[in-house]
């Protein structure tokens, strides 16, 4: 069970950046210098059981239990401790080349790019640039979350009335997984995101999009059901009247990966039982079923989702 944590997304031990790569070295230091003193313990309880009984002197004994018993701890537990708070100084310095706010939610993330052109909202997905520093300002909504991304480094309290920071420098490309480490209610284990590291271009290109209000006509069917649900209450798709602040933003749901925070793939079918048998998909959450939507009404309305990219 213990050798299954260590392949995958979530993998910490092949660190993808370099707050991870620190925290990393940090534990394999730990781990060969404690088998290194518990071996030197374990030597020496064995010769003293082992050697002849004979009578020490006093002065000896005692120098031997001061250095090794006192100094040798006192020296590498506090040079742990330096190394460890040097480490902590560094991943939540107040500084990097792009901001991104996240705000913890029962049980979701929200998403805000802080860009010379005002705030990008989005959700349920962190995209970030291949090698660029990027500082994570966290905020909680309701309870105490945690948020982590094992591959590039971590994780950091999400505190109500608090902001926290953290900074990752991702350097490898891929799909690494967040999630939430700090139990926070019942669907705490359905709370994840994916944390997409790209290439400088193709972030550019891709914030320049999510920044883009939604490409909605006034007249589009989809629009006139999720308006007369009332699902804009709770939701904003911006370009539209639909403002709520309560659920995720849906401008360009289309555009993640994957729905219900990190949990299923975007397809049609799973946005339809999002709808109709929310409570099935994920237990617990803010959102009510609609499970009298139906047929031709409920496809409409998943199609427009479907073209919010
Ligand atoms: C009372 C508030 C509320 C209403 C009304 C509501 N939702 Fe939601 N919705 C939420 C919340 C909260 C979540 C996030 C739940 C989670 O993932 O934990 C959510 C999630 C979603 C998601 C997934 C978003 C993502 O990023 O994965 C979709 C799609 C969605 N809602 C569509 C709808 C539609 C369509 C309607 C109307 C038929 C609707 N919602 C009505 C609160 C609401
Ligand atoms: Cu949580």
């Amino acid at each position: 069970m213990v050798l299954a944590g260590c392949g995958g997304r979530h993998n910490w031990l092949a660190a993808a950046g370099e707050e991870a790569r620190a925290v990393e070295t940090l534990f394999w230091i730990v781990l060969v210098g404690a088998g290194v003193i518990w071996a030197l313990v374990v030597g020496l309880a064995v010769y003293a059981h082992r050697a002849e009984a004979k009578p020490h002197r006093e002065r000896e004994a005692r120098r031997f239990i001061l250095w090794g018993g006192v100094a040798l701890p006192v020296l590498v537990v506090g040079g742990l401790l330096i190394w460890g708070l040097l480490i902590l100084r560094d991943i939540t310095a107040d500084d990097g080349a792009l901001t991104v706010r996240v705000d913890g939610e029962r049980w979701w993330w929200r998403v805000i790019y802080d860009t010379p052109e005002g705030p990008v909202t989005t959700a349920n997905e962190i995209r970030l640039p291949l090698g660029e520093r990027a500082l994570f300002r966290l905020t909680a909504d309701d309870v105490i979350h945690s948020f982590w991304v094992p591959a590039l480094g971590g994780k950091m309290d999400m505190i109500p009335g608090r902001e926290t920071t953290l900074a990752l420098t991702p350097r490898r490309l891929g799909n690494w997984g967040g999630l939430c480490a700090e139990f926070c209610g019942g669907a705490h284990a359905l709370m994840r995101f994916d944390a997409i590291v790209m290439e400088p271009d193709d972030f550019a290109a891709w914030l320049a999009q999510e920044a883009q209000p939604a490409r909605v006509a006034m007249d589009d069917p989809g629009f006139a059901i999720f308006a007369e649900e009332g699902c804009g209450a709770c939701h904003a798709i911006r370009g539209t009247e639909a403002q709520g602040p309560v659920g995720p933003d849906l401008t360009h749901l289309a555009s993640r990966d994957k729905l219900g925070a990190g949990i299923y793939d975007m397809t049609p079918e799973n946005i339809a039982r999002w709808i109709t048998e929310t409570d099935a998909m994920k237990p617990d959450i803010d959102m009510p079923s609609y499970p009298g939507l139906r047929g031709a009404r409920l496809d409409t309305l998943v199609s427009f989702l479907m073209s919010l990219e």
